[in-house]
């Protein structure tokens, strides 16, 4: 066959070879249709999200050699190429009709130039493949807050990380009845077997395409992903959709879709507070979410690790924010994870989870650094090749990751799934800082705290292409994330807060990263970190104590709890110093990079600069 015979029909069934789900959404049909025109796939097979469903495509992945069986129970190992390990941000496009509207942080397109581009690459795309249909729910059906995606793709390792992503298959269609609204997430790894010459080419266990695109159309609620296997390149519901393309929905209709973890917190004496935290990617959000507290008596349920949707409640309920985790499952990096770092994800993975990039052991198990303190004597790297522990370089890659149902979460929270959604009480904002940034600072005002979400700042990790370590803004964690301008994302909060008033969450900035002369952290972090949230529910139930800085209000001596810490003598005030030297560097930092948004800033916010730089030059 070439490319320019007349096609056969393309056959249409479900994953089982049965008849196609009776489709009563001509919008959704007529969609189908154009994309199998454009790429011209061997087969149409719509999902319905059975385990079924998920075991048969698992083992046709381990048939063609994408996936490796490991030893532990139904999981995999999948191994990318190593052009293909990251989100690229150089090949992301944020594409709405004015370039303003993007702002200066996301690559623009103009969209109809765009699209041709696009449709270029996807023409005869999915030859020789067979193109999957996968509908799926972003929040629990039936929620008020959630959304309806379709991903169509030629991946069946997306498909089935879909199914432990999101809540895939038939209800989610259904709930799109006639005429409901969906986005549609266009998904092609580029790699035809039928080659443009018209030959045929056999598979790969990773295919691939040089030249990625990572499109979204925030207008039209339409996404093209081109070229890319990787999570957040190819698992359209997360950030594609959840944050990119939902950012700019919440931004029209009043809620916000945020790069959060989502937890619930119950004290000694039985208080329950909601806490979502945003924290740049590789930041520490997973393991937050699944906190095992050191300090007796407090317990942590987890409901998210990366992504919260939320909206002041409507009427009939209490008024304050409410959020919900869009996703069904974890994509969670797998260096560092360990029994003393998150004994929770340790247990969490240790059975029906796709491993992505981490080493092979003898005995076809999973390895990574920081999962044992001694590495096995031999592994298969991520690479595929041979490694010893003299080797000089990383078993797993640094953003190797594990999918897993958020059901294998031991610590899961029986809210997770509540179509209400939880009240939030807390919003945290966190970076990797090695300097400047103490441990904790309570923003002690609303345009403080929005100041404070607009100025994070992070070193550069691995889950993005990029150089490591280099500090750079990230305001709210959303820089790579934001389908908008991120000056009308800070005016969208400062509407927000003035919404709520009195029943705005309390905002904490929090820094587990800072280090000592000798380069080491000051802080142990992971279960220790419950010492600051302790001290963070105590502030927000009227009962702790804390002493104003420039940059906010911090633990007043005595009030963080480090008992039984071993801490050298002086940790905790290195901690939580303000250096001011640092933060008028910081200052300037500031306002240069206000200076590159724009006259979009909102006037607020220079305010809080000036104000900073007044309360410094007081000290
Ligand atoms: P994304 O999935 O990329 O959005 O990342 P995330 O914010 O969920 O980050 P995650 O919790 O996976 O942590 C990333 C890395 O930071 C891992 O290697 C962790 O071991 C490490 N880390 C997390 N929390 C702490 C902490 O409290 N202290 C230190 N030193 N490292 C931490
Ligand atoms: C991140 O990079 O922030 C992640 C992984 O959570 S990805 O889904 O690839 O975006
Ligand atoms: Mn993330």
């Amino acid at each position: 066959m070439t490319p320019t015979s007349p096609l056969p029909p393309v056959p249409v069934t479900d994953v089982f070879g049965g008849p196609a789900p009776t489709l009563r959404h001509p919008g959704l049909a007529a969609w189908v249709e154009e994309m199998t025109a454009l790429t011209q796939p061997d087969a149409v097979v719509w999902c319905e999200g059975s385990s079924a469903e998920y075991h048969r495509l698992c083992d046709q992945l381990v048939d063609q050699g994408t996936f490796i069986r490991l030893s532990r129970p139904n999981s995999f190992l999948a191994r990318s190429t190593p052009d293909d390990v990251a989100r690229v941000e150089g090949r992301t496009f944020v594409c709405p009709e004015r370039e303003e509207d993007a702002g200066p942080s996301n690559n623009w397109r103009e969209p109809a130039a765009m699209r041709a581009e696009l449709d270029d690459r996807f023409r005869g795309a999915m030859t020789g493949r067979t193109l999957y249909v996968v509908p799926f729910a972003m929040g629990p059906i039936g929620s008020p807050l959630t959304q309806i995606g379709v991903e169509i793709t030629d991946s069946p390792y997306v498909v089935v990380s879909m199914h432990l992503m999101a809540r895939v298959g038939r209800e989610a269609l259904d709930s799109l009845g006639t005429d409901g609204e969906f986005v549609r997430a266009m998904h092609s790894v580029g790699r035809p077997l039928i080659a443009p010459d018209g030959s045929c080419r056999p598979d790969v266990p990773w295919p691939s395409h040089p030249d990625k695109y990572i499109v979204h159309f925030p207008q039209d609620r339409e996404i093209w992903s081109f070229g890319s296997g990787y999570g957040g390149n190819a698992l359209l519901g997360k950030k594609c959709f959840a944050l990119r393309i939902a950012s700019a929905m919440g931004r029209d209709e009043g809620w916000l879709a945020e790069h959060m973890l989502l937890l619930r917190m119950t004290t000694p004496d039985g208080h329950d507070l909601h806490l979502a935290g945003a924290f740049p990617s590789a930041c520490g959000k997973t393991n937050l979410a699944m906190i095992r507290p050191t300090l007796p008596g407090w317990t942590i349920r987890t409901l998210g690790d990366d992504i919260v949707w939320m909206r002041p409640g409507g009427p009939g309920t209490d008024g304050r924010l409410r959020a919900i985790n869009p996703e069904a499952g974890f994509f969670g990096v797998a260096p560092g994870t360990g029994p003393d770092s998150n004994p929770v994800a340790v247990e969490m993975i240790a059975r029906d989870t796709i491993f992505t990039n981490v080493a092979l052991t003898d005995d076809g198990d999973v390895w990574w650094e920081g999962l044992t303190d001694q590495p096995p004597a031999h592994l298969i790297d991520w690479r595929g090749q041979e490694w010893t522990p003299d080797c000089d370089r990383p078993a797993a890659h640094p953003n190797s990751r594990f999918t897993v149902s958020v059901q294998r979460c031991p610590t899961l929270d029986s809210a997770w799934d509540d179509p209400a959604g939880v009240p939030v009480d807390i919003v945290l904002f966190g970076g990797r800082r090695a300097t400047t940034v103490p441990l904790v600072a309570e923003a002690p005002t609303w345009e403080r705290a929005v100041f404070a979400g607009a100025t994070m700042a992070s070193e550069r990790t691995a889950a993005a292409e990029g150089t490591l370590g280099q500090v750079r803004r990230d305001p709210f964690a959303m820089l790579p994330f934001s389908g908008y301008h991120l000056a009308d994302h800070w005016t969208h909060w400062l509407a927000l807060g003035a919404r709520l008033g009195p029943r705005r969450p309390r905002v904490f900035q929090v820094n587990w990263f800072r280090r000592g002369a000798a380069g080491r952290f000051l802080w142990p972090g992971f279960g220790e970190n419950s010492r600051v949230l302790a001290w963070i529910a105590d502030r927000v139930l009227d009962r702790a104590e804390a002493v104003e800085t420039p940059v906010g209000l911090v633990p007043a001596p005595g009030a963080l709890d480090i008992t039984g810490l071993d801490l050298p003598p002086g940790t905790l005030d290195r901690l939580l110093d303000v250096d001011l030297e640092a933060w008028q560097q910081e200052v300037a930092a500031v306002r240069e990079f206000f200076a590159g948004l724009g006259d979009r800033v909102p006037p607020e916010l220079t305010r809080e600069l000036d104000a900073l730089e007044r309360r410094l030059a007081a000290r």
